[in-house]
């Protein structure tokens, strides 16, 4: 799968590609990333790639011939490619999204900066608009960056080892359950004694157990939309019935 960056800081990109798991990725050859410089298709000696609004007003709009330019440099890898405009305006980027997109040969994102992007930018160039939260960045890069690691990390081969996102919180609708390693007693703190039995089948239930726990105390938006097993209804009321969780 091959990653393409359109972006006024090119240095911002790299540095997020340099290291981890998508660096790792990069190695293998499981994915491929182009980061191009929209400055460098400024047609201008000043290479400038943003003006005055039109109709007034403070700051300053990304000039659309650039970005056009930056796009058109870009190829295009046989099959399917999306070109994804970053924005806060977009649609809100999940779990579920990210398999989505981990579905096409090609992902172009365009970065925007300052307080926006020409409207015909937007309508000519982009396939879709996508948000990382209800917050407001400086730039598209770090969305980016945030939508390349959720994807990347879903391409067979990029986690290395045997360990399995389908047990990552949220893929199962569910928040994760708690993780121990050594060392059996940390600053008075014991290892739940459950996670030391050997009893597999005990270890799993503990475990399901938390998540709901959790999932219920900290998200119970998420349960509402989650795939409950007849044994998670059970966890849940017995949860409910200690007073733990409000019933709601
Ligand atoms: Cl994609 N861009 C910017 N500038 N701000 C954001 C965002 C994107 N997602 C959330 N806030």
């Amino acid at each position: 799968m091959r990653f393409d960056f359109l972006t006024i800081f090119p240095g911002m990109v790299s540095a997020f590609l340099a290291e981890g798991v998508v660096a790792r990725a990069i190695e293998k050859g499981l994915i491929s990333v182009h980061v191009v410089n929209i400055r460098d298709f400024a047609g201008d000696p000043h290479r400038t790639t943003d003006d005055r609004p039109y109709g007034g007003g403070d700051g300053m709009v990304m000039k659309p011939e650039p970005i056009y330019g930056a796009l058109r440099s870009v190829g295009r890898e046989g099959g399917r490619s999306q070109v994804i405009l970053l924005s806060p305006q977009g649609e809100r980027f999940d779990q579920a999204m990210a398999w989505d997109l981990a579905r096409y040969d090609q992902l172009i994102f365009l970065c925007g900066r300052y307080e926006g992007i020409d409207e015909r930018v937007r309508l000519l160039c982009a396939d879709r608009e996508v948000s990382i939260g209800d917050y407001v960045l400086s730039g598209g890069e770090l969305a980016a960056a945030v939508v390349t690691d959720a994807v990347a990390r879903l391409i067979p081969g990029v986690l290395g080892g045997t360990r399995s996102n389908l047990e990552d919180t949220f893929e199962g609708g569910l928040l994760e359950y708690p993780h121990y390693t050594r060392p059996e007693v940390f600053m008075g703190h014991r290892v739940p004694a459950v996670l030391l039995s050997g009893n597999h089948e005990k270890i799993r239930r503990w475990r399901r157990t938390e998540s709901l726990r959790r999932t219920m105390k900290r998200r119970p938006d998420l349960l509402e939309r989650a795939h409950l097993t007849r044994e998670d209804e059970e966890i849940l009321a017995a949860l409910r019935g200690r007073g733990e969780v409000r019933a709601e």
